[in-house]
């Protein structure tokens, strides 16, 4: 192995051995503590460590790395107190996570390190989220995110580099190809004959290196990183290196053919690395066995600080506590009853649509840090021109069109996040949502309760039926959020709600999905006050008052139960509007239930598995006595919502509302 100094100092070239030798010290221990049971788990990183100490040490200690499963040493080149490393792998409460995660599975702020969710590809969108904050705040800074050969397959891979290449951000890139994925080996991953070749693809630079050698690895990563500052664009580098052990150790390597361990045992970056050392006389032999012992000591001396950890004992209010950062609302603004005070307040007449403009405009306004992303949400003003005229007001740096591919803008709004940012991501439609689904469920969900960081990410949702749509422009999908613990779902029916709720989902640090009923745009007015103000996430409002039977419901449906009441004057109908679904408003239920004791559900969406089977399973447990009916549900067919507007008619669940409401009515 061929090391070039250039000018690197022998200070800098002494660190940077010791920062490879203390992830494979680290490692061999592990391996150890494995075998006699005091681990469960460990992905190991032998032979590939010159990558990630390489990698993080060309970096300053302020620029966001994305590591992946065997960059331990990221961690150790971060200078992470080892106890508390040991801690996390135990699974321990003074860990990184509270005992909440396993293995590599966290990160932490003050280290400027980006948890991996298990699915690989989903770092690094986050990247190009970090890489535009940097550009942004006009900062001389890159972020660095890792793959593997076998992550380059995942579409998160090319959504993710398309995008800092259009976009123009300081990433760098990393592949780390040791030759298979779990066991399938590359020639079953890809046909280029470089993975380094797709960079071509995406206009943007490449380069493939020996990860073996850890000056290649830093001297390449540290000029790259001046080219990505310097010009502004995204890097790909390919890193060849092999993995010494199995995927995980209870995997095994009997799919490698023996001779390559052979064959890289050669090029092991360590031991090259101390020959060169002694040769140059950089090291002597006896540096070189001090500084092992000096290691192995420290990590002795940290294990026992890290081992004496107690069990854990669960505290079940802390574990839900922390699924949510701090919602900080601002009394201020909070208008508590929407109804009744905004008579108060100078009011503009305002469609659906408008307020919700409203209220992104008057958050630009107020955050220069908010963000907004979508396809076509620019010039051409978005496919419904919620954001017509905010490139002249704005500029095109926050509000941005993006390409085509929803994960990697997804992913972007977390790493926006990481660097205190806030964004709002159109979906052009939210049956489009499918194709960012990973990054909502598993990073921006679970990311706070994981290990602290929050998501304050607001995404749009253009949703429902009603305009002869057909299947994927017209679905309902708020249940599938309402079931993910982390995010918040909020869904108004009036112009006020909709933009009071807009401002409070943009104040709020959480990720929060904000449904808009397509069909409520531009057929739904109402009085607007001029003035930035939030209604509160988590209440919902009594809409009109009854005797004989409560209707629950939310969207576009409050209006079809207005509308049915108005028209059968004979029924005394109470009216409540959810508003927000996630949390649910219980008191509101509770008295929405005592007031009548007859409950109607209504909702757009399917019956199956709506939000309504969860409303009628918890009035049940908790209603009982106030109940003098079965709690009734009228919901869409159990069917995808069909496009010729007779059947679509026939799907929507108001066909089926005064059926509903008489069988309720005669109990
Ligand atoms: C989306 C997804 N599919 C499958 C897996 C299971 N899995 C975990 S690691 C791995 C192999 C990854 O290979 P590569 O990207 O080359 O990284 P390496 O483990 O070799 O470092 C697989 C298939 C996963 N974690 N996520």
């Amino acid at each position: 192995m061929h090391f070039e100094k250039k000018d690197i100092s022998n200070e800098t070239i002494k660190a940077i051995y010791k920062n490879l030798l203390l992830p494979r010290m680290i490692e061999e221990k592990m391996l150890v503590l494995l075998r006699q049971g005091k681990i469960s788990k460990w992905f190991s990183g032998i032979g590939q460590e010159a990558i990630s100490v390489g990698a993080t040490m060309a970096l300053q200690a302020d620029e966001w790395i994305m590591p992946l499963h065997r960059n331990l040493g990221v961690f150790t080149s971060r200078n992470m107190p080892l106890r508390k490393l040991f801690k996390q792998w135990q699974g321990d409460k003074d860990g990184y996570s509270k005992g909440r995660e396993r293995s590599f599975h966290f990160g932490n702020r003050e280290h400027h390190i980006c948890g991996m969710i298990s699915h690989l590809g989903p770092q690094l969108a986050i990247a190009d989220g970090v890489a535009l904050a940097y550009k942004l705040k006009k900062e001389q800074k890159v972020s660095l995110a890792f793959t593997g050969d076998g992550g380059t397959s995942e579409g998160d891979f090319h959504e993710a580099l398309n995008t800092a290449a259009v976009w123009d951000l300081p990433v760098i890139f990393i592949i780390e190809n040791n030759g298979y994925g779990l066991s399938t080996p590359t020639n079953e991953q890809y046909r280029c004959k470089n993975l380094v070749d797709k960079a071509a693809g995406y206009g943007i630079e490449g380069v493939q290196i020996d990860g073996n050698n850890v000056l290649t690895v830093y001297d390449t990563i540290k000029g790259v990183r001046d080219y990505c500052i310097k010009n502004q664009k995204p890097y790909l580098i390919e890193c060849m290196t092999f993995r010494m052990r199995g995927h995980e150790e209870a995997s095994g390597v009997k799919y490698v053919p023996k001779n390559l361990f052979g064959e890289w045992e050669k090029k092991d970056p360590i031991k090259n690395f101390e020959q060169w050392l002694e040769q140059e006389n950089i090291l002597s032999a006896a540096d070189i066995t001090r500084l092992r012992a000096e290691t192995k000591d420290h990590i002795e001396e940290e294990l026992k600080a890290g081992f004496v950890a107690g069990k854990i004992i669960p505290d079940t209010e802390e574990e839900v506590d922390d699924v949510y950062a701090r919602s900080m609302v601002n009394r201020e603004s909070v208008i508590d009853n929407a109804v009744t005070q905004q008579v108060n307040m100078p009011s503009t007449e305002k469609k659906f649509i408008h307020a919700i403009s409203d209220g992104l405009e008057q958050s630009l306004n107020k955050y220069p840090n908010l963000v907004l992303m979508g396809q076509d949400i620019a010039e051409y003003g978005g496919a419904f021109k919620v954001t017509e005229g905010f490139v002249e007001k704005f500029g095109k740096e926050r509000i941005r069109n993006t390409p085509l591919c929803e994960s990697a803008i997804v992913g972007a709004a977390l790493g926006l996040s990481l660097e205190g940012y806030k964004s709002v991501m159109e979906m052009q439609f939210a049956d489009f949502v499918t194709v960012g689904f990973n990054q909502i469920i598993n990073n921006l969900a679970k990311i706070h309760y994981r290990w602290g960081q929050n998501a304050d990410v607001v995404i749009r949702m253009p949703t429902g039926g009603g305009v002869g749509a057909g299947p994927f422009h017209s679905q309902s999908n708020e249940a599938w959020f309402v079931h993910t613990a982390g995010l918040k779902v909020v869904y108004p029916s009036s112009p006020i709600d909709a933009k009071g709720l807009l401002i409070a989902a943009i104040n709020d640090p959480n990720p929060v999905m904000f449904f808009e009923h397509k069909a409520l745009y531009r057929s739904i007015t109402g009085p607007v006050p001029d003035q930035y103000f939030e209604i509160e996430i988590g209440k919902a409002k009594h809409v009109q008052a009854g005797e004989d039977i409560s209707v629950i419901t939310y969207g576009a449906a409050v209006h079809w139960a207005i509308e049915y009441a108005e028209k059968n004057p004979h029924i005394s109908i109470d009216i409540t509007d959810l508003r927000t679904l996630l949390p649910l408003d219980y008191d509101a239920i509770r008295n929405a239930v005592s007031r009548t004791g007859k409950v109607l559900i209504l909702h757009e969406d399917n019956l199956t598995g709506g939000v309504g089977a969860e409303i009628a399973a918890w009035i049940a447990e908790h209603c009982y006595t106030l109940l003098d009916a079965p709690v009734m549900r009228c919901a869409s067919l159990d069917t995808p919502i069909p496009f010729s507007i007779e059947l679509e008619k026939n799907f929507m669940a108001y066909s089926r509302l005064g059926e509903a409401v008489e069988k309720l009515i005669a109990y």
